[in-house]
């Protein structure tokens, strides 16, 4: 009988591990997209801050509001002076500040305005320049970015206390104002189905 007992206690232990298991799970499975959220498992936060950025001579260069880390805020590059023919690049550092790994998209990437060619790539060192290896995430016009812009599944792996960079490359061809602006998301798979951080990028402008 002892036995027995000891038995069903284990089978008892089993099953309540179990659902404690699978209730960890499907918090996860339910979270919504916020802002550094808490979890029993760890903490997924996604923070980005304006890093670098060049122009020809004459044009300038404004880091709006400056260049600390952004968490549920925004900001923003502004180029003031430009003509046609013109062309540099803005870099952007992106942080996972959570505790577990995640995946990064650039999503939501809209344009305004036309006359602006963009390349944008995941600029692994930081240094503003295109090389082999780093992966291009978009190269056209933005005016292919109207709308409700476009969503770019690149799945960057950004491990927990990681950083890395997204530069734009841009060269303008015409006149008229012309702006940027789109989404960081940090998700903890490559879906973006389960928990998540977005942070959002202020309207990048290039003004005449
Ligand atoms: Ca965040
Ligand atoms: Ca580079
Ligand atoms: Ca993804």
């Amino acid at each position: 009988m002892r036995s027995i007992k000891a038995v069903s206690v284990s089978i008892l232990m089993i099953g309540m591990v179990a659902m404690l298991a699978g209730a960890t799970l499907c918090y996860f499975d339910d979270a919504e997209a916020s802002t550094g959220d808490t979890t029993t498992a760890g903490t997924l936060n996604l923070e980005y801050r304006l890093y670098d950025a060049d122009a020809p001579p004459g044009v300038n260069i404004i880091f709006v509001p400056d260049t600390s880390w952004q968490d549920g805020t925004n900001a923003r590059f502004v180029f003031g002076n430009i003509s046609s023919g013109d062309s540099g690049h803005m870099t952007y550092e992106i942080k996972n500040s959570g505790s577990i790994d995640g995946y990064v998209d650039l999503n939501e990437v809209r344009g305004s305005g036309t006359s602006m060619n963009v390349t944008v790539w995941h600029d692994e060192d930081g240094d503003g320049i295109e090389e082999d290896g780093e992966t291009v995430i978009y190269s056209g016009p933005i005016k292919d970015l109207k709308g409700n812009g476009q969503n770019f599944d690149v799945n960057i792996l950004l491990n927990a206390n990681g950083n890395t960079y997204i530069s734009f490359s841009w060269i303008v061809t015409g006149s008229g104002k012309k702006k940027l602006k789109f989404n960081f998301e940090l998700s903890q798979n490559e879906y973006g189905d389960y928990f998540k951080d977005v942070e959002t990028s202020d309207w990048n402008e290039f003004k005449e």
